[in-house]
């Protein structure tokens, strides 16, 4: 009996799972009670993550369009990678280099990642490549970035969640998107620490909650200024903190003046009374943690939201302090490694900026090519896939690892700018909405089929080791670059040995913010995991750091930046004809847009519903399960409601597991991280 100890394929929380062959081709996950993250629990998606491997599903063969029927129909691996190499050349050699564009995933594994950024910069020479990780935590990266001088989503190991006093949790929910991480919420409450929960909607998260704050969606930068201001009225600033590690305060304070509760609350809908028992609660706590998660983030003013919240951390002098500070819940399985190594339309690997020609100067040096031969900066993920054929920008798009025709905000209009392509490569494991409009599919690799590292939502790189030999005729994302490159005459090879291309992707990130140079497989499986930065060192290995930011912050003067923030609201606000707010997420037993846990029969697939209170279902006359209509300036959708009390009477909520939530969407982009404001609409629902 051989057990492989790997990592869930889905979320970011990276559960450690053991897998033991079993049956014709079919594997079996067990627990690895070990591993500290999870210790042991898995959700239901990790439990059945298992079934797609030898399920019809699969996608087993590479597939071609045929010109003349325009279906799709099997072909051989050279046969497939020639058509795209060729019509990438024609098309670059008629349009130039960024007519072909490139959409990678943050479920990709850092040396996918990091293959993926250097293929589009040297093989490609293209400067558009972006990646599905804009739609996830890019507005906390913006302000980390802005407020501590490096973007690491939690700064410390998740286990420090249960030693601090109060927990404020923003736009998370947790119980149901990391479910083995609630029992660091249940220990924190145990051990008579306080949790406090912001949504619009209670959920499995909210009942937890000593504190439940039900604010409009939209609106929480409203609340956190509200926040910030009571503090400083209440005299509960840490002066000698702001004093020591910080700057830019006075002008913060200033900022806030204005903030009194009853603004807050006719903003927020929170009222005074329990924006006070908040403020209670903060101020009687010494060791205070501020978490959020998309509920906050995708929003037009996501990034000033989370700086807002980063101020109101600061001003309480948590950041740097032990089990206390900031931290965002990454959300993919790589959403961490996912942004760091270079599929980012500004980045070059070790989180380095493409326009800062040091960076470039280092890590052409690694990849033995001229600094000046790279391609500057590319469009944001949504404004790459907007530009798309008819939008003017590149005609061809390689894909690898996103379901973009389900996941992406406005998504009719997306998909008609993929229609409009002269070429769309997918590789994937499953027949994605996505891949079923491609001219050329790709059979990939499934996680229990390949070795690579992964970065989790704690900075701690985990290595997913192969399990099993993939089906006939599956192969890796590496092989695919590896192939393409070798076709279009890339001027260096691209290796598939993810071990070797792991040891260059940390002298790549040698020096830069994220450095990975440290880190070695042998080390990641001695330690359960290196939490980044690990520089190597001569001598003595550098440990890793789990807990940053205790002596000084990543900015050059080493301090963390207070920075003002005004309130502007949702981009789109209700009015006569879209009276409610519209806002998107997620159920526990599916994941992401669906590609896969869709197909994995075990798990319940109720379809989309839309969540509304009984006062609103009443008002339309709609009972529970009655097919309604939810319409917005974008499109419209039908579903059962499901009417529950848990939900703002103002509020509708859509699961965007399956096809049609993103129709109706808004593309409104954040203007530092190009986040769309996936979490608020104006909707108006009819039976
Ligand atoms: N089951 C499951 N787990 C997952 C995933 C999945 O698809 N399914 N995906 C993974 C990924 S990639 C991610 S990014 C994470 C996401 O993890 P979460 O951020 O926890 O998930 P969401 O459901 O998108 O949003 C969280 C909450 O935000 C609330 N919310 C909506 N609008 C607002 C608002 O304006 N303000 C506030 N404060 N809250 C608001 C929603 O009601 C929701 O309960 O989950 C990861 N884990
Ligand atoms: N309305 C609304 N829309 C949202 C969100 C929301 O809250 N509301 N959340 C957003 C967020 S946070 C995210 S992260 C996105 C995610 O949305 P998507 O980017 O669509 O994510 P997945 O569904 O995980 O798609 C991954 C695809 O890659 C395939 N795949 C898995 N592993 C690999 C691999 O190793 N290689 C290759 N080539 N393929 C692979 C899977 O089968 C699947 O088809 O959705 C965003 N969209
Ligand atoms: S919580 Fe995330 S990583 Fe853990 S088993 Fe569930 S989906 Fe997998
Ligand atoms: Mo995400």
């Amino acid at each position: 009996m051989t057990e492989t100890r790997t990592h869930c394929p889905y979320c970011s929380l990276q559960c450690g799972m053991s897998l033991q062959r079993s049956g014709r081709a079919g594997i079996e996950v067990r627990e690895w009670a070990e591993f500290p993250v999870n210790e042991g629990g898995l959700c239901r998606k990790g439990w059945t993550a298992g079934e797609l491997r030898g399920s019809r599903e699969r996608l087993t063969t590479p597939m071609v369009k045929d010109r003349e029927t325009g279906e799709l129909r099997a072909a051989g691996w050279d046969e497939a990678l020639d058509l795209i190499a060729d019509r990438v050349r024609g098309l670059q050699a008629d349009h130039g280099k960024d007519a072909v564009a490139v959409f990678g995933g943050g479920g990709l594994t850092n040396e996918k990642a990091y293959q993926l950024g250097k293929f589009a910069r040297v093989a490609l020479g293209t400067s558009q490549i972006d990646y599905n990780g804009r739609w996830c935590m890019s507005s906390a990266a913006s302000a980390g970035n802005q407020a501590f001088g490096v973007d690491r989503g939690l700064p410390f190991p998740l286990e420090d969640i249960e030693q601090a006093d109060v927990v404020v949790l923003v736009g998370s929910n947790m119980a149901e998107t990391m479910p083995p991480a609630a029992r660091y919420l249940d220990r924190l409450r145990e051990r008579g620490g306080q949790l406090v929960v912001i949504d619009p909607r209670l959920t499995a998260t909210g009942e937890r909650a000593d504190l439940f704050l039900q604010p409009v969606p939209g609106t929480d930068l409203a609340l956190a200024l509200g926040v910030l201001h009571l503090l400083d009225a209440q005299g509960a600033i840490d002066e000698d903190y702001v004093a020591e590690r910080t700057t830019g305060f006075d002008a913060v304070r200033t900022s806030v003046a204005a903030w009194w509760p009853e603004r807050v609350e006719r903003v927020t809908g929170v009222s005074t009374f329990e924006l006070r028992e908040l403020i209670t609660m903060l101020t009687g706590a010494e060791k205070v943690m501020v978490l959020t998660a998309r509920g906050a983030e995708q929003h037009a003013q996501g990034t000033a939201t989370v700086l807002a919240w980063i101020n109101v951390a600061l001003a309480l002098g948590m950041p740097g302090k032990s089990y206390s500070g900031y931290g965002c819940l990454t959300g993919q399985g790589n959403g961490q490694g996912g942004r760091e190594h270079g599929q980012k339309s500004d980045q070059l690997p070790g989180y380095r900026m493409i326009d800062d020609p040091a960076a470039r100067e280092h890590v052409a040096g690694v990849w033995g090519v001229a600094p000046e031969s790279l391609p500057g900066k590319g469009r944001s993920a949504y404004e790459l896939l907007d530009s798309l054929g008819d939008g003017g920008g590149a005609k061809a798009l390689l894909v690898f690892g996103s379901n973009i025709v389900v996941s992406a905000p406005r998504a009719t209009h997306v998909t008609q700018r993929l229609e409009s392509l002269d070429l769309l490569v997918v590789c994937d494991i499953v027949m994605s909405e996505t891949a079923a409009l491609a001219d050329v599919v790709l059979p990939i690799t499934q996680w229990a089929e390949e070795t690579g590292t992964m970065t989790n939502l704690e900075g701690r790189v985990i290595l997913r080791q192969q399990a099993v030999a993939p089906p006939e005729g599956v192969r890796s994302d590496l092989d695919v670059i590896s192939g393409l490159a070798e076709r279009l005459g890339s001027p260096v090879p691209f290796s598939t040995e993810p071990e070797e291309i792991f040891d260059e992707l940390g002298r790549a990130s040698a020096g830069g913010k994220a450095d990975y140079s440290g880190i070695t497989y042998d080390r990641i499986l001695a330690e359960q995991g290196v939490f980044w930065p690990c520089p190597a060192a001569d001598g003595t290995p550098h440990p890793g750091t789990p807990r940053m930011f205790a002596d000084s912050f990543a900015t050059p003067d080493g301090r963390a930046r207070f920075l003002v923030q005004e309130f502007g609201g949702a981009a789109e606000q209700p009015d006569a004809s879209y009276p409610l707010h519209l806002t998107t997420g997620r159920v526990l037993a599916q994941y992401q847009s669906g590609a896969q846990t869709r197909r994995i029969t075990s798990l319940p697939d109720q379809g989309a519903f839309v969540e509304m209170h009984p006062m609103l279902a009443a008002r339309i006359g709609a009972h529970d399960g009655d097919p309604v209509v939810v319409r917005t300036r974008r499109g419209e959708m039908k579903a059962p409601a499901k009417v529950v009390t848990t939900i703002r009477p103002d509020t509708v909520f859509v699961p965007f597991h399956w096809v049609g939530a993103n129709r109706l969407t808004n593309d409104a982009l954040d203007p530092s991280s190009r986040m769309p404001e996936f979490k608020v609409c104006a909707a108006d629902v009819v039976v």
